[in-house]
Order: structure tokens, then C-alpha cells, then sequence
């Protein structure tokens, strides 16, 4: 039996090669999913890396809404990741593309390959400003306050 769809939320990043399209073109790959449609897009934002080394990031939020169960949704993340080329060298390192999903509608899940709501979204400005910008009501002004040191900078011409 087909569910009602779950909205989602995934963070979208990037920080080697044209990082900018990287995440341009996963928005478009998030709307081809089998059942899945992308209902709200965030700003693009450019990122100082945060426990991170390399060149400064591309980052947004997409709100997502899908029938695929939380292990299908990771396995077409992945999917897409790969396509992008993504390697994974060491934690942290350089990346053409992550997808990570913040939030699963309502689900807490806590298995080897997932963790949901996504542990680290907390504290990290790169996740709440393209957060509040699809779900303000998701993201209080005390948690952004509180990452209010980190280098954050909407792209400037976009689309309001
Ligand atoms: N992702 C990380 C670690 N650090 N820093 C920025 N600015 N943007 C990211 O997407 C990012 C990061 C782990 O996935
Ligand atoms: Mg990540
Ligand atoms: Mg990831």
C-alpha cells in the first residue's frame, strides 16, 4: 500500500570543482526521484569550511516531499552523490557533492547507516540560515544566535 508522501529536508553541499552546478544540478537530480517532489529551495549560500579543510562551500536546503521510506531516500542520495563523483578519502575531505538528510518528517531513526534528525545540524550555521530560509518555524533565533560567528554569505543574483 502507497503512503502519504513525508516531508524531508536535505542539505545540499559543495566544495571542489564547479560547486555552484554540483548543487544546481542535485536540486534538479532531487526532482527526478521516483515519487519525490522538491517543494521549497533555499537560498545558495557561500561557506567558510566548518571542521573542514579545503576551498569555501556551496550550500543550500531542499524541502522535499516523498513516498520513498528513509533507506530508499539515503540509497538515491548516495546514488546521486556517486554520480557526481564523490569520494570519500577521508572524513571531512573535499567533496564534489553531499546530500544529508536533516529531517525525516517527524522520524527519529538511529540505525548504522542513518541518524535522523541528522546529528550535527545543530551549531552549524551552513545547515540553519538555508534551514530557516525553507522552514522558519524549524529553526529558533536562539539557534542561530548561536552560530552567528561562522562565515555564511547568500550568493548574490539570485531569484528572490
Ligand atoms: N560539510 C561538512 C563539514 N563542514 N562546512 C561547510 N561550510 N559546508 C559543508 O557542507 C560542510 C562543512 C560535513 O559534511
Ligand atoms: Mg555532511
Ligand atoms: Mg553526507
Amino acid at each position: 500500500m502507497r503512503r502519504d508522501p513525508v516531508t524531508a529536508f536535505i542539505a545540499l553541499g559543495a566544495n571542489l570543482g564547479d560547486a555552484r552546478q554540483s548543487v544546481e544540478d542535485a536540486l534538479q537530480a532531487l526532482a527526478r526521484l521516483p515519487d519525490t517532489r522538491v517543494s521549497a529551495r533555499s537560498r545558495l549560500y557561500r561557506t567558510a569550511p566548518h571542521e573542514a579543510t579545503g576551498p569555501d562551500f556551496i550550500n543550500a536546503v531542499a524541502r522535499i516531499e516523498t513516498g520513498l521510506n528513509a533507506p530508499a531516500l539515503l540509497d538515491a542520495l548516495q546514488a546521486i552523490e556517486h554520480a557526481a563523483g564523490r569520494e570519500r578519502p577521508y572524513v571531512n575531505a573535499p567533496r564534489t557533492l553531499d546530500l544529508d538528510i536533516l529531517l525525516y518528517g517527524d522520524a527519529r531513526i538511529d540505525s548504522p547507516r542513518l541518524t535522523v534528525p541528522h546529528p550535527r545540524m545543530q551549531g552549524r550555521a551552513f545547515v540553519l540560515h538555508p534551514l530557516a530560509d525553507v522552514a522558519p518555524e524549524r529553526v529558533s533565533a536562539a539557534e542561530l544566535q548561536a552560530v552567528q560567528g561562522q562565515p555564511i554569505k547568500p550568493i548574490e543574483g539570485q531569484r528572490p
